[in-house]
Protein backbone atom coordinates (compact mmCIF):
# COMPACT_ATOMS: atom_id res chain seq x y z
CA UNK A 1 0.00 0.00 0.00
CA UNK A 2 1.44 3.45 -0.84
CA UNK A 3 1.49 6.13 1.62
CA UNK A 4 -1.43 7.96 -0.42
CA UNK A 5 -3.81 5.48 -0.23
CA UNK A 6 -3.09 4.51 3.91
CA UNK A 7 -3.25 8.67 4.50
CA UNK A 8 -6.57 8.67 2.10
CA UNK A 9 -8.08 5.54 4.45
CA UNK A 10 -7.15 7.74 7.35
CA UNK A 11 -8.87 10.88 5.97
CA UNK A 12 -11.91 8.79 5.40
CA UNK A 13 -11.84 7.47 8.76
CA UNK A 14 -11.81 10.92 10.44
CA UNK A 15 -14.44 11.91 8.01
CA UNK A 16 -16.80 8.64 9.01
CA UNK A 17 -16.32 10.22 12.65
CA UNK A 18 -13.69 7.75 13.58
CA UNK A 19 -12.50 8.93 16.87
CA UNK A 20 -8.87 7.00 16.59
CA UNK A 21 -8.50 7.83 13.54
CA UNK A 22 -8.56 11.67 14.39
CA UNK A 23 -6.19 11.32 17.40
CA UNK A 24 -3.98 9.68 15.00
CA UNK A 25 -4.41 11.93 12.36
CA UNK A 26 -3.23 14.91 14.73
CA UNK A 27 -0.50 13.44 16.46
CA UNK A 28 0.65 12.82 12.85
CA UNK A 29 -0.06 16.69 12.12
CA UNK A 30 1.53 17.77 15.33
CA UNK A 31 4.33 15.81 14.08
CA UNK A 32 4.46 17.77 10.56
CA UNK A 33 5.01 13.98 9.47
CA UNK A 34 5.09 14.24 5.30
CA UNK A 35 2.07 12.10 4.79
CA UNK A 36 -0.07 14.02 7.01
CA UNK A 37 -0.34 16.75 4.13
CA UNK A 38 -2.09 14.06 1.61
CA UNK A 39 -4.73 13.68 4.19
CA UNK A 40 -4.62 17.72 5.22
CA UNK A 41 -5.26 18.27 1.32
CA UNK A 42 -8.24 15.70 1.47
CA UNK A 43 -9.98 16.69 4.27
CA UNK A 44 -9.35 20.80 3.42
CA UNK A 45 -12.97 20.28 1.43
CA UNK A 46 -15.28 19.42 4.18
CA UNK A 47 -13.97 22.34 6.36
CA UNK A 48 -15.44 25.95 7.15
CA UNK A 49 -18.60 24.40 8.91
CA UNK A 50 -17.31 24.91 12.28
CA UNK A 51 -17.32 28.11 14.82
CA UNK A 52 -14.03 28.85 15.90
CA UNK A 53 -13.94 30.25 19.19
CA UNK A 54 -10.30 31.12 20.88
CA UNK A 55 -10.31 31.64 24.35
CA UNK A 56 -6.97 33.81 25.55
CA UNK A 57 -5.49 35.67 28.39
CA UNK A 58 -2.85 36.08 30.65
CA UNK A 59 -1.94 32.86 32.35
CA UNK A 60 -4.39 31.59 35.14
CA UNK A 61 -6.97 33.93 34.69
CA UNK A 62 -9.31 30.74 34.19
CA UNK A 63 -9.10 30.08 30.87
CA UNK A 64 -9.18 26.19 31.05
CA UNK A 65 -12.04 26.52 33.09
CA UNK A 66 -14.14 28.64 31.24
CA UNK A 67 -13.56 26.29 27.96
CA UNK A 68 -14.61 23.54 30.53
CA UNK A 69 -17.50 25.20 31.20
CA UNK A 70 -18.71 26.32 28.21
CA UNK A 71 -18.01 23.37 26.58
CA UNK A 72 -20.20 21.49 29.20
CA UNK A 73 -23.02 23.92 28.35
CA UNK A 74 -21.78 23.76 24.63
CA UNK A 75 -22.76 19.87 24.74
CA UNK A 76 -26.40 20.29 26.81
CA UNK A 77 -27.54 22.38 23.38
CA UNK A 78 -26.61 19.38 21.66
CA UNK A 79 -23.15 20.50 19.77
CA UNK A 80 -20.57 18.67 19.43
CA UNK A 81 -17.31 20.64 20.68
CA UNK A 82 -13.35 20.46 19.99
CA UNK A 83 -11.11 21.21 22.25
CA UNK A 84 -7.28 22.44 21.40
CA UNK A 85 -5.22 23.54 24.35
CA UNK A 86 -2.15 25.20 23.55
CA UNK A 87 0.80 24.74 26.58
CA UNK A 88 2.08 27.67 27.15
CA UNK A 89 5.96 28.59 26.43
CA UNK A 90 6.18 31.93 27.69
CA UNK A 91 8.09 32.68 30.61
CA UNK A 92 5.09 34.26 32.20
CA UNK A 93 3.01 31.43 32.06
CA UNK A 94 4.76 30.07 35.36
CA UNK A 95 1.65 31.73 36.65
CA UNK A 96 -0.08 28.77 38.07
CA UNK A 97 1.61 25.09 38.78
CA UNK A 98 0.96 22.34 36.84
CA UNK A 99 -1.34 20.90 39.90
CA UNK A 100 -3.49 23.85 39.74
CA UNK A 101 -4.52 23.90 36.37
CA UNK A 102 -7.38 22.45 35.70
CA UNK A 103 -7.80 19.14 33.48
CA UNK A 104 -10.35 18.87 31.82
CA UNK A 105 -12.16 15.88 33.38
CA UNK A 106 -16.00 16.71 33.60
CA UNK A 107 -15.77 16.20 29.79
CA UNK A 108 -14.06 12.81 29.77
CA UNK A 109 -15.97 9.87 28.15
CA UNK A 110 -18.09 12.14 26.30
CA UNK A 111 -17.60 11.06 22.51
CA UNK A 112 -19.39 14.74 21.55
CA UNK A 113 -16.16 16.47 23.22
CA UNK A 114 -12.63 15.73 21.45
CA UNK A 115 -9.75 17.23 23.61
CA UNK A 116 -5.99 17.79 22.38
CA UNK A 117 -3.49 19.37 24.68
CA UNK A 118 -0.83 20.48 22.31
CA UNK A 119 2.78 21.28 23.57
CA UNK A 120 3.89 24.45 22.19
CA UNK A 121 8.47 24.29 23.45
CA UNK A 122 9.51 22.59 19.95
CA UNK A 123 7.08 22.52 17.85
CA UNK A 124 8.07 22.28 14.42
CA UNK A 125 7.41 23.92 11.71
CA UNK A 126 5.78 26.82 13.53
CA UNK A 127 3.12 26.64 16.43
CA UNK A 128 0.36 28.87 14.44
CA UNK A 129 0.39 26.63 11.46
CA UNK A 130 0.22 23.70 13.53
CA UNK A 131 -2.76 24.80 15.38
CA UNK A 132 -4.06 25.91 12.01
CA UNK A 133 -4.06 22.27 10.46
CA UNK A 134 -4.95 20.52 13.94
CA UNK A 135 -8.17 23.33 14.34
CA UNK A 136 -8.73 22.26 10.10
CA UNK A 137 -8.75 18.72 11.12
CA UNK A 138 -11.37 18.87 14.04
CA UNK A 139 -13.59 21.06 11.52
CA UNK A 140 -13.40 18.47 8.95
CA UNK A 141 -14.19 15.93 11.66
CA UNK A 142 -17.74 17.74 11.84
CA UNK A 143 -17.11 19.13 15.45
CA UNK A 144 -19.82 22.02 15.64
CA UNK A 145 -17.87 24.62 17.76
CA UNK A 146 -14.07 24.79 18.01
CA UNK A 147 -12.42 25.80 21.64
CA UNK A 148 -8.65 26.47 21.02
CA UNK A 149 -7.16 28.09 24.37
CA UNK A 150 -3.85 30.07 23.94
CA UNK A 151 -2.26 31.93 26.72
CA UNK A 152 -1.92 35.48 25.45
CA UNK A 153 1.42 36.50 25.71
CA UNK A 154 4.09 36.31 22.40
CA UNK A 155 3.22 36.76 19.11
CA UNK A 156 2.68 32.98 18.04
CA UNK A 157 -0.22 32.99 20.63
CA UNK A 158 -1.68 36.50 19.38
CA UNK A 159 -1.43 34.74 15.92
CA UNK A 160 -3.58 31.73 17.01
CA UNK A 161 -6.25 33.91 18.61
CA UNK A 162 -6.59 35.41 15.21
CA UNK A 163 -7.54 32.48 13.57
CA UNK A 164 -10.91 32.67 15.52
CA UNK A 165 -13.91 33.71 14.26
CA UNK A 166 -14.72 34.69 17.48
CA UNK A 167 -12.21 35.69 20.02
CA UNK A 168 -12.69 35.63 24.12
CA UNK A 169 -10.24 37.47 25.94
CA UNK A 170 -10.14 36.35 29.64
CA UNK A 171 -9.14 39.11 32.39
CA UNK A 172 -9.64 38.24 36.41
CA UNK A 173 -8.67 40.48 38.99
CA UNK A 174 -5.62 40.51 41.62
CA UNK A 175 -3.64 40.13 38.64
CA UNK A 176 -0.15 41.45 39.08
CA UNK A 177 1.46 43.80 37.09
CA UNK A 178 3.72 41.97 34.66
CA UNK A 179 -0.02 40.93 33.29
CA UNK A 180 -0.67 44.11 32.53
CA UNK A 181 1.53 44.60 29.34
CA UNK A 182 -0.14 41.22 28.56
CA UNK A 183 -3.41 42.38 28.44
CA UNK A 184 -2.22 45.68 26.53
CA UNK A 185 -1.32 43.25 23.64
CA UNK A 186 -4.60 41.43 23.54
CA UNK A 187 -7.27 43.46 24.73
CA UNK A 188 -7.13 44.97 20.93
CA UNK A 189 -8.49 41.52 19.17
CA UNK A 190 -11.07 40.95 21.94
CA UNK A 191 -14.32 40.44 20.73
CA UNK A 192 -15.88 39.38 23.81
CA UNK A 193 -14.18 40.57 27.43
CA UNK A 194 -14.68 37.81 30.09
CA UNK A 195 -13.90 38.95 33.89
CA UNK A 196 -13.49 35.77 35.71
CA UNK A 197 -13.12 35.24 39.54
CA UNK A 198 -15.80 37.64 39.69
CA UNK A 199 -16.61 36.09 43.31
CA UNK A 200 -12.52 38.03 44.28
CA UNK A 201 -12.26 40.81 45.59
CA UNK A 202 -11.12 43.70 42.97
CA UNK A 203 -13.66 42.19 40.39
CA UNK A 204 -15.73 45.23 39.41
CA UNK A 205 -12.51 47.25 39.57
CA UNK A 206 -11.10 45.01 36.61
CA UNK A 207 -14.76 45.34 34.96
CA UNK A 208 -15.04 49.15 35.49
CA UNK A 209 -10.94 49.57 33.94
CA UNK A 210 -11.90 47.40 30.91
CA UNK A 211 -14.83 49.38 30.11
CA UNK A 212 -12.80 52.54 30.39
CA UNK A 213 -10.34 50.78 27.86
CA UNK A 214 -12.59 50.15 25.55
CA UNK A 215 -14.48 53.02 25.70
CA UNK A 216 -11.01 54.75 24.91
CA UNK A 217 -10.20 52.93 21.96
CA UNK A 218 -13.49 53.22 20.23
CA UNK A 219 -13.10 56.84 20.80
CA UNK A 220 -9.61 56.72 18.68
CA UNK A 221 -10.69 54.20 16.12
CA UNK A 222 -14.01 56.42 15.17
CA UNK A 223 -12.40 60.16 15.66
CA UNK A 224 -13.65 60.57 19.10
CA UNK A 225 -13.75 64.31 19.66
CA UNK A 226 -11.89 65.18 16.14
CA UNK A 227 -15.59 66.76 15.11
CA UNK A 228 -18.30 65.13 12.87
CA UNK A 229 -16.11 64.99 9.68
CA UNK A 230 -13.66 63.04 11.06
CA UNK A 231 -15.99 60.76 12.33
CA UNK A 232 -18.16 60.08 9.19
CA UNK A 233 -14.91 59.53 7.99
CA UNK A 234 -13.86 56.81 10.21
CA UNK A 235 -17.26 55.48 9.91
CA UNK A 236 -17.61 55.44 5.87
CA UNK A 237 -14.02 53.84 6.17
CA UNK A 238 -14.60 50.96 8.65
CA UNK A 239 -18.60 50.76 8.33
CA UNK A 240 -18.06 47.06 9.45
CA UNK A 241 -15.79 46.65 12.23
CA UNK A 242 -17.03 49.31 14.69
CA UNK A 243 -20.71 48.32 14.14
CA UNK A 244 -19.72 45.34 17.09
CA UNK A 245 -19.63 46.53 20.89
CA UNK A 246 -17.37 44.54 22.50
CA UNK A 247 -19.60 43.08 25.99
CA UNK A 248 -17.54 42.53 29.35
CA UNK A 249 -19.50 39.79 30.44
CA UNK A 250 -18.73 38.77 34.28
CA UNK A 251 -17.70 34.91 35.21
CA UNK A 252 -16.99 32.68 37.96
CA UNK A 253 -15.78 29.37 35.47
CA UNK A 254 -15.49 26.97 38.59
CA UNK A 255 -19.20 27.60 39.77
CA UNK A 256 -20.56 27.77 36.33
CA UNK A 257 -22.21 30.91 36.87
CA UNK A 258 -22.02 33.81 33.81
CA UNK A 259 -21.44 30.92 31.51
CA UNK A 260 -25.09 31.51 29.84
CA UNK A 261 -24.43 35.01 29.40
CA UNK A 262 -21.21 33.84 27.52
CA UNK A 263 -22.34 31.54 25.49
CA UNK A 264 -25.57 33.91 24.55
CA UNK A 265 -22.89 36.77 23.29
CA UNK A 266 -21.01 34.38 21.31
CA UNK A 267 -24.00 33.37 19.74
CA UNK A 268 -24.56 37.21 19.37
CA UNK A 269 -20.87 37.80 17.58
CA UNK A 270 -21.71 34.37 15.61
CA UNK A 271 -25.06 36.24 13.84
CA UNK A 272 -23.16 39.23 13.68
CA UNK A 273 -20.31 38.22 11.05
CA UNK A 274 -23.07 36.91 9.26
CA UNK A 275 -25.40 39.54 8.89
CA UNK A 276 -22.96 42.19 8.33
CA UNK A 277 -20.86 39.54 6.04
CA UNK A 278 -17.30 40.03 8.46
CA UNK A 279 -17.04 36.18 8.49
CA UNK A 280 -16.27 36.38 4.46
CA UNK A 281 -13.92 39.34 5.42
CA UNK A 282 -12.13 37.50 7.90
CA UNK A 283 -11.68 34.31 6.50
CA UNK A 284 -10.16 36.13 3.49
CA UNK A 285 -7.64 37.74 6.06
CA UNK A 286 -7.11 34.34 7.51
CA UNK A 287 -6.38 32.95 4.56
CA UNK A 288 -3.88 35.60 3.53
CA UNK A 289 -1.90 35.86 6.28
CA UNK A 290 -1.64 31.44 6.66
CA UNK A 291 -0.44 31.90 2.65
CA UNK A 292 2.05 34.38 3.09
CA UNK A 293 3.65 32.31 6.59
CA UNK A 294 3.64 29.07 4.89
CA UNK A 295 5.08 30.47 1.93
CA UNK A 296 7.60 32.66 3.67
CA UNK A 297 8.23 28.97 5.99
CA UNK A 298 8.62 27.17 2.74
CA UNK A 299 10.88 29.81 0.73
CA UNK A 300 13.35 30.39 3.53
CA UNK A 301 13.31 26.65 4.12
CA UNK A 302 14.03 26.58 -0.01
CA UNK A 303 16.58 28.98 -0.06
CA UNK A 304 18.58 27.33 3.11
CA UNK A 305 18.68 24.02 1.76
CA UNK A 306 20.41 25.69 -1.77
CA UNK A 307 22.77 26.84 0.20
CA UNK A 308 26.34 25.52 1.65
CA UNK A 309 25.24 24.62 5.75
CA UNK A 310 27.86 27.25 6.59
CA UNK A 311 26.88 30.17 4.63
CA UNK A 312 24.66 31.28 6.91
CA UNK A 313 26.73 31.40 10.06
CA UNK A 314 29.51 32.57 7.67
CA UNK A 315 27.09 35.55 6.83
CA UNK A 316 26.36 36.30 10.49
CA UNK A 317 30.25 36.51 11.10
CA UNK A 318 31.28 39.13 7.91
CA UNK A 319 28.47 41.24 9.40
CA UNK A 320 29.54 40.76 12.94
CA UNK A 321 33.18 41.77 11.79
CA UNK A 322 31.85 44.71 9.78
CA UNK A 323 32.83 43.24 6.67
CA UNK A 324 29.03 43.08 4.99
CA UNK A 325 25.95 45.28 5.79
CA UNK A 326 22.46 43.26 6.13
CA UNK A 327 21.28 44.46 3.35
CA UNK A 328 23.81 43.35 1.42
CA UNK A 329 24.12 40.18 2.94
CA UNK A 330 20.57 39.34 2.26
CA UNK A 331 20.83 40.48 -1.61
CA UNK A 332 24.32 37.98 -1.65
CA UNK A 333 22.46 35.28 -0.14
CA UNK A 334 19.64 35.35 -2.56
CA UNK A 335 21.87 35.89 -5.36
CA UNK A 336 24.03 33.01 -3.93
CA UNK A 337 26.94 35.26 -4.50
CA UNK A 338 29.00 35.07 -1.12
CA UNK A 339 31.89 33.99 -2.37
CA UNK A 340 33.30 36.94 -4.02
CA UNK A 341 35.62 39.10 -1.50
CA UNK A 342 33.64 42.24 -0.82
CA UNK A 343 30.40 39.90 0.33
CA UNK A 344 28.88 41.41 -3.27
CA UNK A 345 28.83 40.56 -6.63
N1 LIG B 1 -12.18 31.85 42.71
C1 LIG B 1 -12.16 31.45 41.45
N2 LIG B 1 -11.17 30.64 41.02
C2 LIG B 1 -11.16 30.26 39.72
C3 LIG B 1 -12.17 30.66 38.82
N3 LIG B 1 -11.90 30.15 37.61
C4 LIG B 1 -10.76 29.44 37.74
N4 LIG B 1 -10.31 29.49 39.02
C5 LIG B 1 -9.09 28.85 39.56
O1 LIG B 1 -7.95 29.49 39.02
C6 LIG B 1 -6.90 28.55 38.80
C7 LIG B 1 -6.44 28.61 37.36
O2 LIG B 1 -7.50 28.21 36.52
P1 LIG B 1 -7.25 27.68 35.04
O3 LIG B 1 -8.58 27.44 34.44
O4 LIG B 1 -6.28 26.58 35.02
O5 LIG B 1 -6.59 28.98 34.39
P2 LIG B 1 -5.87 29.10 32.98
O6 LIG B 1 -6.07 30.49 32.55
O7 LIG B 1 -6.32 28.04 32.06
O8 LIG B 1 -4.35 28.85 33.37
P3 LIG B 1 -3.11 28.62 32.38
O9 LIG B 1 -3.59 27.71 31.28
O10 LIG B 1 -2.07 28.00 33.24
O11 LIG B 1 -2.72 29.97 31.88
C8 LIG B 1 -7.47 27.19 39.20
O12 LIG B 1 -7.08 26.92 40.50
C9 LIG B 1 -8.97 27.39 39.12
O13 LIG B 1 -9.68 26.55 39.99
C10 LIG B 1 -13.23 31.52 39.32
O14 LIG B 1 -14.13 31.94 38.59
N5 LIG B 1 -13.16 31.88 40.62
MG1 LIG C 1 -5.22 26.61 30.98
Amino acid sequence: MSATSSEQTLATAVLSGDRRALARLITRVENRAPDALEALAILHSHTGRAAIVGVTGAPGTGKSSLVNALALALRRRGQTVGIVAVDPTSPFSGGAVLGDRVRMVDLAGDSGVFIRSMASRGSLGGLAATTGDVVRVLDAAGFAVILVETVGAGQSEVEIARMAHTTVVVDAPGLGDEVQAIKAGILEIADILVVNKADRPGAQNTVRTLRAMLELGHRLRTGGHHGVRAVAAAVQAEPVFDSWTVPVIETVATEHKGIDELLAALDRHQAHLRETGEITDRERQRVEAELLARLREALLARLLAERPPEALEKTIQRILRRELDPNTAVRALLEDDLSSPDGKG
